[in-house]
């Protein structure tokens, strides 16, 4: 069946399967045409025990796909939408670094200098293209992506348009989703058994790919959390992720989660 929009036609499992290098990761692979979300799917099947680690969910469109705090994240045809199963016993809070890190360097692999803004929202051009939504469970932990591949932006609302990019707007020829999406899987593989076979020391490494690969850290910064609003230089991350952020005051804050905005 082929998807409608600027795809370039459906996901080829066939081409995809051909260019796989990883061990575990995507070996299962659920394809749909359309899906609630991704991760909604996967977390269900995950809780059913009908699937194991490295279990993968792609769907062409989402009619529910969600960012974090709920938030909608427009899915149109053309864009890779996809969960990962990691059914790591000891959920890290470094897991959605580790994601950010796999999918800035597989764009990067593209010859697009793209970011990650902290705490992992890609960016190419100072505008968001891929955004990750890590969420756990006793059945493990289910990484959803979504990367604005080969996607019209007209159906997202002006303020989404003004602050989004997609890879068909940035190079203007439809991306090799099935190479990009092999590509992702491959190096998440790679950071994913750093973190949890790697020791301390693979916490670290993976610690500092992250802060070479980010933009966040040295700026002046507004985060919007959930306790209130953190203002003043990003200086660090501290070993789970959180945020080091010093106030004007010279004191240092400490930041898990939150919307970042930077200011200058
Ligand atoms: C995220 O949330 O950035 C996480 C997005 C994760 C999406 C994937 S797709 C596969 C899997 N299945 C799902 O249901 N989700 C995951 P957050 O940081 O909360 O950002 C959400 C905000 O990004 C929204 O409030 C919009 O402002 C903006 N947004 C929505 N859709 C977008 C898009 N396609 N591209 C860029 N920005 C978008």
């Amino acid at each position: 069946m082929e998807a409608p929009g600027v795809s370039g036609g459906s996901f080829s499992l066939r081409r995809f399967f051909s260019m796989l290098k990883t061990e575990k990761l995507g070996r299962d692979i659920f394809y749909y045409h359309r899906a609630s979300s991704t991760n909604l799917v996967l977390k269900h099947m995950a809780r059913a025990g009908v699937v194991d680690e490295g279990a993968v969910v792609l769907a062409e469109t989402q009619t529910m796909g969600r960012g974090r705090l709920d938030r909608e994240w427009f899915s149109p045809p053309g864009g890779l939408w996809f969960s990962v199963l990691l059914r790591t016993r000891r959920p890290d809070s470094l897991i959605p670094h580790a994601a950010g890190v796999a999918v800035v360097l597989s764009i990067r692999k593209m010859g697009l200098e793209s970011v990650i803004k902290w705490p992992n929202d890609v960016l190419v051009g100072g505008k968001k293209l891929a955004g990750i939504l890590t969420e756990v469970g006793d059945w493990g932990v289910v990484v959803g992506i979504g990367i604005n591949a080969n996607v019209d932006t007209a159906a997202f609302p002006p303020d989404v348009r003004e602050r989004s990019t997609t890879l068909l707007e940035i190079t203007c020829v439809p991306v090799d989703r099935e190479k990009l999406l092999a590509d992702v899987l491959l190096e998440l593989e790679k950071e994913y058994n750093l973190l949890v076979g790697g020791g301390e020391e693979g916490k670290e490494r993976l610690l500092e790919k992250w802060i070479a690969l980010t933009d966040t850290i040295g700026r002046y910064v507004v985060v919007l959390t959930p306790m209130g609003e953190v203002r003043g230089r990003a200086v660090a991350i501290d070993p789970s992720g959180a945020l080091v952020v010093e106030t004007p005051d010279g004191g240092i804050k400490k930041v898990a989660v939150g919307d970042c905005l930077y200011l200058r």
